[in-house]
């Protein structure tokens, strides 16, 4: 519990088997987690026997892809504030304190890993990751003239229950760049957003996305694409992302002048 809210951390998983029960293990012992939730992605074998034995709770999600995970998570999730991370070694758990501490005035605390003194020696975060995602996140704080953002490819997160029931019935993203289209949601629907650096560190086994560099370069494309539709689609559309308890924009603009943000 943090606060009074119950806090759920949820780690997709895919090809983490020698990595996750360390992350698992890291989380049981922050006193303010209190759900752990694993989702299985057609997961390398051995996962479950890594899992099991630890408080997490392990869930199956046999469609493919990375948003299909983290839906999944949310969907099984029963938390007031859901944290997403990594079971791949990258994240240190530690970091969800900073999660929770920021969560008190924000509704999303989003996790940036193109910080330099927070990008570990060894982690994958060289000039074209590292750029290409700050370039990206500055396209999407442009178009949606919004908080600063210097990453749209960081899985770690943390997000309240009321936001989360707002955003969910418009995700469509099951792959990789589901990431950039829960981003663009929350900004869509002016919930208050902030991004904070997480550590960023090296991975124990082999990234089967941004590891390879055509794929994260066409992953790159994609998230662009994504950003760019978005804008378009709520410029032509003005109401078409509204969440629903969102109040119409004039009322919104109203509440916010009485509100630090
Ligand atoms: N590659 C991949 N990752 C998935 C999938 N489903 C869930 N994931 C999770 O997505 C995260 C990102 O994958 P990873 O290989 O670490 O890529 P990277 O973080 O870009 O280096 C990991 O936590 C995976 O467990 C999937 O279908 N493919
Ligand atoms: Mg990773």
């Amino acid at each position: 519990m943090w606060q009074g809210q119950k806090v759920s951390v949820i780690l997709p998983t895919y090809n983490e088997r020698e990595s996750i029960r360390q992350m698992v293990l890291d989380l049981e012992a922050i006193e303010y987690v209190d759900e752990i939730i694993v989702v299985n992605n057609n997961a390398a074998e051995g996962t479950s026997e890594e899992v099991a034995g630890t408080t997490a709770v392990e869930h199956f999600e046999t469609i493919q892809g990375y948003g299909a995970a983290i839906q999944r998570g949310f969907k099984e999730s029963s938390g007031d504030l859901i944290a997403l991370f990594e079971p791949d070694g990258t994240f240190v758990a530690r970091d969800l304190f900073k999660l929770l501490a920021y969560s008190e005035d924000f509704d999303v605390v989003y996790g940036s890993r193109t910080v330099k003194e927070f990008i570990w020696q060894g982690a994958n975060m060289g000039i074209f990751l590292k750029w290409g995602n700050y370039a990206v996140a500055k396209l999407m704080e442009f178009l949606f003239n919004t908080t600063s953002l210097t990453d749209v490819g960081c899985t770690v997160r943390c997000i309240n229950r009321t936001t989360l029931n707002e955003i969910s019935p418009h995700f469509t993203v099951q792959g990789s760049f589901f990431g950039p289209e829960m981003m663009v949601l929350t900004i869509l629907q002016k919930h208050r957003v902030v991004q904070i650096p997480v550590n960023y560190t090296k991975r124990v086994g082999t990234s089967s996305v941004t590891g390879n560099p055509v794929k994260a370069f066409v992953l790159g494309l994609q998230m662009i694409w994504l950003v760019l539709r978005y804008r378009t689609l709520s410029w032509v559309f003005p109401g078409k992302f509204r969440g629903a308890n969102n109040l119409p924009q004039d009322h919104q603009d109203a509440q916010s002048e009485s509100k630090p943000h």
